[in-house]
């Protein structure tokens, strides 16, 4: 890393202090001796930061039981490796579940330090990684979540989504190139036609685009949320042939690591580096680093559906065969569900299951003869492949259940404020509703149709649990970001709020209402 005028010494906060003491991936070294020693006896740096860089999360709120953040490239796995994790949830996470994540991904909760020597074992032996998921490193790869079995998608993205993360994790070994970023960065490859990764919040989108006659991909940089700003992502008027997605995400990275903001977490994402050159330096940065010119962007990208949300029965692109989408409420998954899933996913599938960024699992190549069969499970009447209207589309991040920086409680009310609401009022149109523990928006309000962010207001003398409610988001064609609309609504009060709003704005109907006017 070179230092540039913006990055001395002396400006150092104290996570740049800590990376430079010592790599975040070292701790890979000494962890069998930290399942010696115990979480108790443990460097608290090591403890509650470096162990992040293999996907280790203390987590505060339950000292002592661990959060382990997967990597799942496109939010693909298999079966025996659904089934791994699900012995590892059920045989030593105490009181252990498991969430899907809003980046297709997979977080184990209630670990002990004791056993992630074992538990890294396993991994190795499943082919799975937990490296590099946190802290100041390149987050699990998000694809279309229906790459190579969407009859209509353009570029299948599967191993793209692969070959970045391998050339990020060194094949999941770990790679001490990437582990010294100025901060967290995200990367999406999109292949489809409706933007299915959310491409507009990334660092680096990949979106598909002709260029005079081949198909490869239209660049964005810089897009992210924070606490204190959130922007779309821009265009780096590039566009790349699929061959060079990798060369160019490497160097981005080169540049984003060598010069990229370090002096204050709250400017240091990508986006600040490109404010501060503008993006002709950047994109010249860039180029300098890939050794060759990018060409012009092409002028019109392939992004032209709205955003599908893959729930239910789908035809492939393979004749005879179906994806199935299983609606999963807000990701939460215990040990039995996903031994379940696994077994669903063999028996009526390929042995293959899939995330999707709205925390929802999808069973590919189910042939037209077990359709019917698949459906009857009883584990879709909890896993529905046609979920009520409004709970189909809830998104919600992990909130104060075991985050410590959530300002409110957010997936138990997400889902039972939703059924309230379905059963008063009735809503024609999906409309998505997206919870988040507060502005670090890990749940994505400003995608969503209502947003509703985490903060606390006063009530009857009191602090109480609230949220700031955004509205405006659009996803697949056209996305553009959603804007704060009412600040500081006590949770207790909310219901009707989002009564009111549904009936405005999405066309619904109060029961009692459409019962007295027939
Ligand atoms: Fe996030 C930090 C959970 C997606 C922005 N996020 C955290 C931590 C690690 C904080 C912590 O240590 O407790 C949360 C862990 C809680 C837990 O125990 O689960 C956390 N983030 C999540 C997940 C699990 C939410 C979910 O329920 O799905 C998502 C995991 C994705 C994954 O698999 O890697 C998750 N986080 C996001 C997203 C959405 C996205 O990527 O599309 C964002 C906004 C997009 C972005 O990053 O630009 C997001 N998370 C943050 C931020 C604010 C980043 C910033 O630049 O300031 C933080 C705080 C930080 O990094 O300092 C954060
Ligand atoms: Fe935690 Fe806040 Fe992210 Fe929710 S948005 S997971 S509360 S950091």
């Amino acid at each position: 890393m070179t230092e540039t005028a913006t990055n001395s010494t002396a400006t150092l906060n104290k996570f740049e202090k800590f990376k430079l003491e010592k790599d975040g991936l070292a701790v890979k070294q000494e962890i069998e001796q930290f399942a010696q020693i115990g979480w108790e006896a443990m460097d608290e740096t090591d403890r509650d930061h470096r162990l992040k860089w293999l996907g280790v999360f203390f987590r505060p709120v339950t000292p002592g039981k661990f959060m382990l953040r997967m990597r799942t490239p496109s939010g693909i796995l298999t079966s025996g490796q659904l089934r791994t994790l699900a012995e590892v949830v059920q045989r030593y996470g105490e009181d252990g579940n498991a969430d899907i994540t809003t980046r297709q991904n997979l977080q184990l909760r209630g670990i002990r330090i004791e056993d992630i020597p074992d538990i890294f074992r396993r991994f190795e032996q499943a082919g799975l990684t937990s490296v590099q998921s946190g802290m100041d490193n390149v987050r699990n790869i998000t694809g279309s979540p229906v790459a190579g079995i969407d009859a209509d998608e353009l570029i299948d993205t599967r191993d793209l989504v692969q070959q970045v993360q391998d050339m990020i994790t060194n094949s999941g070994e770990g790679n001490p190139a990437f582990t010294n970023l100025p901060r967290k960065f995200n990367i999406a490859i999109a292949g489809c036609r409706d933007n299915s990764v959310h491409a507009e919040i990334n660092d680096i989108a990949f979106v598909p685009a002709f260029k005079d006659g081949v198909l490869g991909f239209n660049v964005l940089v810089g897009g992210f949320f924070s606490a204190k700003r959130c922007e779309a992502a821009i265009p780096l008027n590039a566009w790349v042939d699929p061959g060079q997605v990798v060369a160019l995400c490497q160097a981005i990275l080169v540049v984003y690591r060598d010069h990229g903001l370090r002096a204050n977490r709250q400017k240091a994402r990508l986006m600040w580096l490109i404010d501060e050159w503008g993006v002709e330096r950047f994109r010249s940065a860039v180029e300098q680093q890939l050794g060759a010119s990018l060409q012009k962007a092409a002028e019109k990208d392939e992004i032209a559906w709205d955003k599908r949300d893959h729930i239910g029965v789908h035809a492939q692109k393979q004749p005879g065969l179906n994806y199935v989408g299983l609606h999963v409420p807000v990701g939460r998954l215990f040990a039995q569900d996903m031994f379940e899933l696994a077994r669903i996913a063999e028996v009526y599938g390929s042995g293959e299951l899939r995330f999707t960024v709205e925390q929802n699992v999808i069973i590919p190549n189910v042939s037209d003869s077990r359709l019917d069969l698949l459906l009857k499970e009883p584990l879709l009447e909890r896993f529905s492949v046609h979920p009520a209207t409004l709970e189909r589309s809830l998104v919600s991040c992990t909130g104060s259940q075991f985050c410590n920086f959530a300002l409110i409680e957010t997936k138990n009310r997400a889902l039972g404020l939703i059924r309230e609401l379905e059963a008063e009022v009735s809503c024609s149109q999906p409309v998505r509703i997206h919870w988040t523990g507060c502005p670090n928006s890990c749940g994505q309000p400003q995608v969503a149709d209502i947003g509703l962010m985490g903060t606390k207001a006063r009530k009857d003398g009191k602090t109480v649990e609230a949220v700031d409610i955004y509205m405006g988001g659009k996803v697949g064609k056209d996305a553009h970001l959603g804007t704060c609309v009412m600040k500081s609504i006590p949770c207790d009060d909310l219901k009707p709020v989002l009564q009111n709003l549904l009936v405005e704005h999405f066309d619904a109907h109060l029961k009692e209402e459409a019962v007295t006017s027939t």
